[in-house]
C-alpha cells in the first residue's frame, strides 16, 4: 500500500497539474522542495531522464518517488525542442523563437509528450508511461492559462491554443492528462491488491 509519493519536480505547473489530478485520492502527493532538488538531465530520451529525476528524488527523500519529462516536438525543426524544451525555454523568447523559425512554413505539425517514471525507495522503476499529444504550433501566442508552450500549441480537432483553454478541459486530454489517467489505474491496482 503506497500512501505518500514525493513529486520529482519543481515545475509549478506541473505540480498544479497533479494536485488538482489527484485531489480526491487517498495517495497523496508531496512535491520536493527546489532548495534540495537540482537534477542534471543527461539521458537523451525522456523516459530516461524521468527516471533519473525520480531515483534522486527517492534517494533524497527515501520515499517512493514520482517523475514527469515532458516537451514540445516541432517536425519541421527536426522534432526540437524536445527534451531540450525546459532548457531552449528558460533562456527566454522560447515562444517567439518557435514562431519565428516556423514563419512561411506550411508544415505546422507538433506534439507534446510526457513521460512518468514510478520508482520505489530503492529507486527501482515500479512503473512508467509515455504519452503523446498531437497539434499544431499557432500563428499567434494566445491566452494566459495553463504553462510553458500552452499559448502556441493547438491541439489536433480544437482551433484555439491551450492557453486559451480551461485548465480541466486540458487535464482531460493533454498527454499529461493520459499520463495520469494510467497512473491512476495503476495505483488503484496496487493498492487494491496489496
Ligand atoms: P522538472 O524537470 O523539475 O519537472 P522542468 O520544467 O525542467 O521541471 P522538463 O525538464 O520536463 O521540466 O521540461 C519540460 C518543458 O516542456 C518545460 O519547458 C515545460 O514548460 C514544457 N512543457 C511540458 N509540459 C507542458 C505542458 O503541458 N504545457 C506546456 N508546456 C509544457
Amino acid at each position: 500500500m503506497i500512501s505518500e509519493i514525493t513529486l520529482a519536480t519543481t515545475n509549478k505547473g506541473k505540480v498544479s497539474e497533479f494536485e488538482r489530478a489527484f485531489e480526491n485520492f487517498k495517495i497523496k502527493f508531496k512535491a520536493i522542495s527546489a532548495d534540495i532538488f537540482n537534477c542534471p538531465e543527461t539521458a537523451s530520451t525522456f523516459l530516461g531522464n524521468a527516471m533519473l529525476k525520480a531515483q534522486m528524488a527517492a534517494n533524497i527523500t527515501q520515499n517512493y518517488a514520482l517523475a514527469d519529462d515532458s516537451g514540445l516536438c516541432v517536425k519541421a525543426l527536426g522534432e526540437e525542442p524536445g527534451i531540450y524544451s525546459a532548457r531552449y525555454f528558460e533562456k527566454g523568447q522560447g515562444l517567439q523563437k518557435i514562431l519565428s523559425s516556423l514563419q512561411g512554413s506550411s508544415n505546422r505539425q507538433a506534439y507534446f509528450i510526457c513521460a512518468l517514471v514510478l520508482v520505489n525507495p530503492q529507486g527501482q522503476v515500479i512503473w512508467q508511461t509515455e504519452q503523446k499529444w498531437n497539434g499544431l504550433i499557432s500563428q499567434q501566442i494566445k491566452g494566459d492559462k495553463g504553462f510553458g508552450y500552452d499559448p502556441i500549441f493547438i491541439p489536433e480537432g480544437l482551433n484555439c491554443t491551450v492557453g486559451e483553454l480551461e485548465p480541466a478541459i486540458k487535464e482531460e486530454i493533454s498527454h499529461r492528462g493520459k499520463a495520469i489517467n494510467e497512473l491512476k489505474s495503476f495505483l488503484q491496482f496496487i493498492n487494491v491488491s496489496s
